[in-house]
């Protein structure tokens, strides 16, 4: 793979994974529709599988379609390795069970993406392994919450849906303090607003099935890592667990991936001006976005991040009912879940994305009954904004 670490995103975005063809000249990746992959003789596969050969084995374990895609976004998240999985949740899970054993303690997020808090809190419990989940904004909290066995601090940043932004450097440097490693789930922000292992983090997750993708048309995930320790035991989990990604889907996510830069710029610039829209609206409550000044780690957000991207929560006056009026009243914006497309996505997480945390807890962290969450898509703003003002008059 060539050298990209000196290049801007927005190109690594285009080059990286994405040369011709050695065999055809072709300017777009083949797709290796293959499970298997002929050896020339005993001793070549011999050496492929002692790892002392390059070359392909079985798909489940790589092939060279979707070996383009995680040379794409290793590249761009400056890291030494990358395994692509199936879905953001198999990322998740592969990389958990990859770096987890019984008797480990995970300090997490509250407001994870919801399985992937119920995943750590019910089912690797069934393992013995033990989790605190907190709100990792605040570091005193972190801090309180790190056990001598805890082994993998986990966050999103931004948050799904509350937007909190937690401090990536200190949060690294608490975890390797406590011989933990950082995982960071940089779905929200892409790789072209922020890059966690550049700030001390040890593992970076993506749902490819939002920006990186970007056409809402494919479920993937992708986990990079920033220090060759972890390649063998990432890799072994990858290989077992069998969460692992299809060559046709690599290929559109190849596709996708091109375009990456100019969906985040185009989608955020929108953002900005339907965050202060939304600011001033007589029926809204609050808006949570990382590109204004009232969201409570602003300044943090600018320092550790590109750009505030395009995802935001908002309160809608009169709670479920209002929120709900609102929703169903859009004609443009589609009610789906899912962020991070080319179209504009509004959900209600309360009902949706998060209802599987008890409702305490989830209204501790942050997701009340009347948040609405709205990943902004690349539409005409004021087409969005006049979308928004009509259905606002039922509410
Ligand atoms: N991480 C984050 C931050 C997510 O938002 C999601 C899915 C996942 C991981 C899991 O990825 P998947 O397996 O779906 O590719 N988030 C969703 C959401 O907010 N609405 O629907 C799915």
């Amino acid at each position: 793979m060539r050298n990209f670490k000196d290049l801007d995103p927005r190109t690594i975005a285009i080059h990286a994974g994405q040369h011709p063809d050695p065999a055809s000249g072709a300017c777009s990746a083949p797709i290796i529709q293959a499970s298997t992959f002929a050896f020339d003789n005993c001793a070549q596969g011999a050496a492929r599988f002692a790892g002392e050969a390059e070359g392909f084995i079985y798909t489940r374990m790589g092939n060279p379609t979707i070996a383009r895609l995680e040379d794409a976004v290793c590249a761009l998240e400056g890291g030494v390795g990358a395994l692509s999985t199936a879905s953001g949740m198999g990322a998740v899970s592969t990389a958990l069970f990859g770096l987890l054993k019984a008797g480990d303690h995970v300090v997490g997020h509250e407001s994870l993406y919801g399985p992937s808090r119920m995943i750590v809190e019910r089912d690797f419990a069934r393992f013995g392994v033990t989790s605190t989940f907190i709100d990792t904004t605040d570091l005193a909290a972190a801090a309180a919450a790190m056990q001598p066995n805890t082994r993998v601090v986990m966050l999103e940043s931004p948050a799904n849906p509350t937007m909190g932004i937690s401090d990536i450097k200190a949060l690294a440097e608490l975890a390797h303090a406590h011989d933990a490693l950082l995982l960071v789930d940089n779905t929200f922000a892409t790789p072209i607003n922020q890059n966690p292992l550049a700030m001390g983090a040890d593992v970076v997750i993506h749902s490819m099935t939002k920006f990186i993708n970007g056409h809402t048309d494919v479920v993937a995930g992708m986990i990079v890592f920033g220090d060759e320790a972890l390649r063998a035991p990432l890799t072994r989990a990858h290989h077992y667990l069998g969460a692992n990604m299809d060559p046709h889907q690599a290929w559109l996510v190849l596709r996708g991936i091109k375009t990456l830069a100019m969906r985040v710029k185009e989608a955020e610039a929108n953002a900005m001006q339907i965050a202060a829209y939304l600011e001033d609206h007589p029926k809204v409550k609050w808006v949570r976005y990382p590109g204004l000044e009232s969201h409570p780690q602003y300044a943090l957000g600018r320092a550790q991040q590109r750009g505030p991207g395009s995802l935001m929560s908002f309160e809608v006056e009169g709670g479920l009912e209002g929120g709900r009026q609102l929703l169903d009243h859009l004609e443009l914006m589609t009610l789906a879940v899912s962020l991070g497309g080319i179209e504009t996505l509004i959900q209600h997480p309360g009902s949706m994305t998060h209802a599987a945390i008890p409702a305490d807890e989830r209204v501790a962290a942050g997701i009340t009954d009347g948040l609405v969450r709205l990943s902004v898509g690349c539409e005409a703003v004021a087409d969005l904004i006049a979308d928004l003002e009509r259905a606002f008059k039922h509410v």
